[in-house]
């Protein structure tokens, strides 16, 4: 005869499990550059920029018809002046670019089409590192007060999780479970 108290346990620890998971996907999230309006011409990407916290591991997804449009990740001068004769970082013409935000820094987009750039199509975001004190321009050092230090150590320790810690983590919750 089993015991319900037993399978109380069981439950309770795989939703554990479960959650801890779940947690750990919302730890890089992926994002539709424009959300619905996707990567087109009339829209306002200032607008969507400020939208997310974007961090170090999320996914930037532009979506876009191939060759009505373009994806150039460039420095901030040629975001400003929209002239990608020079100052381009990367080019992604796919029409599905996953561009991953790989370094806690300032990332420039525009499209690269004539007049796309200057009609809207571009936009800058910040990569925020574990640390979470990243400053949006890097200012002279001896006139800028140091950054705040925002507290949380959680959401932190979290973060620095590997996906691979994580399965061993999550693995030994289930066998844990199993015993339990
Ligand atoms: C982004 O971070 C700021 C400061 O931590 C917070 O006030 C704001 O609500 C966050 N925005 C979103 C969309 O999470
Ligand atoms: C975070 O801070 C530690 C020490 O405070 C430093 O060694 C590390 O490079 C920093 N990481 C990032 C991404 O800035
Ligand atoms: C953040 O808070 C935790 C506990 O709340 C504390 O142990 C830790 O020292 C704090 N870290 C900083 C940088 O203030
Ligand atoms: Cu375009």
């Amino acid at each position: 005869m089993e015991d319900p108290k037993l399978r109380g346990h069981f439950s309770f620890c795989m939703i554990l499990a479960v959650l801890g998971l779940l947690v750990n996907g919302a730890a890089s999230e992926v994002y539709t550059v424009g959300d619905s309006d996707e990567w087109n011409t009339g829209v306002d990407y200032g607008v969507w920029s400020q939208k997310y916290n974007f961090s170090v591991g999320d996914v930037l997804v532009f979506k876009y018809i191939k060759s009505q449009h373009d994806t150039y990740e460039v420095t901030e001068s040629t975001f400003r002046s929209c002239d990608t004769s020079t100052g381009v970082l990367a080019k992604h013409t796919s029409g599905d670019d996953q561009v991953t935000l790989a370094e806690a820094k300032k990332y420039w987009f525009v499209c690269s089409v004539p007049g796309h750039c200057l009609g809207g199509m571009r936009f800058g975001i910040i990569a925020k590192g574990s640390n979470t004190t990243e400053s949006p321009a890097p200012a002279p050092r001896s006139e800028s007060p140091a950054p705040p230090q925002i507290n949380n150590s959680g959401a932190q320790a979290l973060r620095r999780l590997s996906t691979w810690d994580y399965l061993i983590l999550v693995g030994g919750s289930i066998q844990l479970c199993l015993v339990w």
